[in-house]
């Protein structure tokens, strides 16, 4: 990805641990790297289709010196995520904030926090089986559309799928759903969690009737095992009503363990593994 730089922009501000630097204040120096697409803007010489540098400089000195945390680690995630808001066409930040003039008895010549953040592409899956099935997907969608961490930018249709798992139950109201999100796949899950638990979501009988269950699938190549959360999703490759509309929205996404894409392992699925029986179009 192409780079803008920005190197040692100097800020007067008023960050520290101790009083004295919170009331006198001290310079920091930010050095940052931006990344982001400049070929059309610099085909057409066109600074709309880019960041402008100017902005992001002013932008940054407000911001540091508006605010006052106690870390220079806590400036550098504040920060990195409001440029990151603010602009949309930068899609990593790679930030470091130096404090040269730090409290330390000792001769140093910096001292600096480096950190890199960005837009993380998610794959989710939304499944309905009590109530007004279509309502509560939409509404999810519409939460994550709310939420300034999350970018939705596809849905699936909506698609009517056998219950799987053995549990005798309503039919579902399945989907796939797009995102970016400057979560962390920790904190996309509590999102998601946060979301079920808005429309009654009861934790009662596993893989058993539910308002909505919203499951990461993929988070760009991530793989992880903990108590709380396994990515890619564990059976994803064995569920029809998963790949199936994963499928309209990413056919080539490869999942990382695997080494297959979305088509491929649709196209695997033994024949009567839950064949879908509608599609229910969303508009
Ligand atoms: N968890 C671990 N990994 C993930 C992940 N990648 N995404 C943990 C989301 N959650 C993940 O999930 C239990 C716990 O799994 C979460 O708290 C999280 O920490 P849950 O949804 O609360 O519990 P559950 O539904 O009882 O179990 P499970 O295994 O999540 O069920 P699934 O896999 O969600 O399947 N048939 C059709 N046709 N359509 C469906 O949508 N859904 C299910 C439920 C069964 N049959 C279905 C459908
Ligand atoms: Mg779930």
């Amino acid at each position: 990805m192409d780079q803008i730089v920005i190197e040692n922009l100097q800020i007067y501000a008023h960050h520290g641990v101790y009083r004295e630097e919170n009331e006198k204040g001290q310079n920091f120096y930010l050095n940052v790297v931006l990344e982001t697409d400049t070929r059309s803007a610099g085909l057409l010489d066109d600074l709309t289709l880019s960041t402008n540098y100017g902005e992001v400089c002013r932008f940054l000195d407000r911001f540091v010196k508006e605010h006052t945390y106690k870390l220079i680690e806590t400036v550098a995630e504040k920060t990195a995520e409001a440029v990151l808001l603010q602009f949309p066409l930068v899609r990593r930040i790679t930030l470091e904030v130096r404090k040269p003039e730090a409290p330390v008895a000792l001769p140093f010549a910096s001292l600096s926090v480096k950190i890199s953040r960005g837009w993380r592409r998610v794959y989710l899956s939304g499944g309905s089986n009590m109530g007004d099935r279509k309502r509560h997907l939409e509404e999810a969608a519409e939460a994550l559309r709310a939420d300034e961490k999350c970018r939705l930018l596809k849905m699936s249709d909506l698609i009517e799928t056998p219950p799987y798992g053995g549990v005798a139950q309503d039919d579902f109201l399945n989907c796939a759903i797009e995102l970016e999100t400057l979560y962390t796949p920790k904190m996309l899950l509590e999102k998601l969690h946060e979301i079920e638990y808005a429309h009654k979501r009861e934790r009662k009988i596993h893989w058993g009737p539910r308002t909505l269950d919203l499951d990461i699938l993929l988070y760009e190549d991530c793989v992880m095992h903990t108590e709380e959360l396994t990515i890619p999703h564990i059976d994803m490759h064995n569920r029809r009503f998963v790949l199936e509309p994963l499928q309209q929205l990413a056919p080539y996404a490869e999942h990382p363990v695997l080494h297959k894409s979305v088509r491929q392992m649709y196209a695997e699925l033994p024949k009567d593994c839950g064949s879908v029986s509608d599609t229910v179009r969303r508009r």
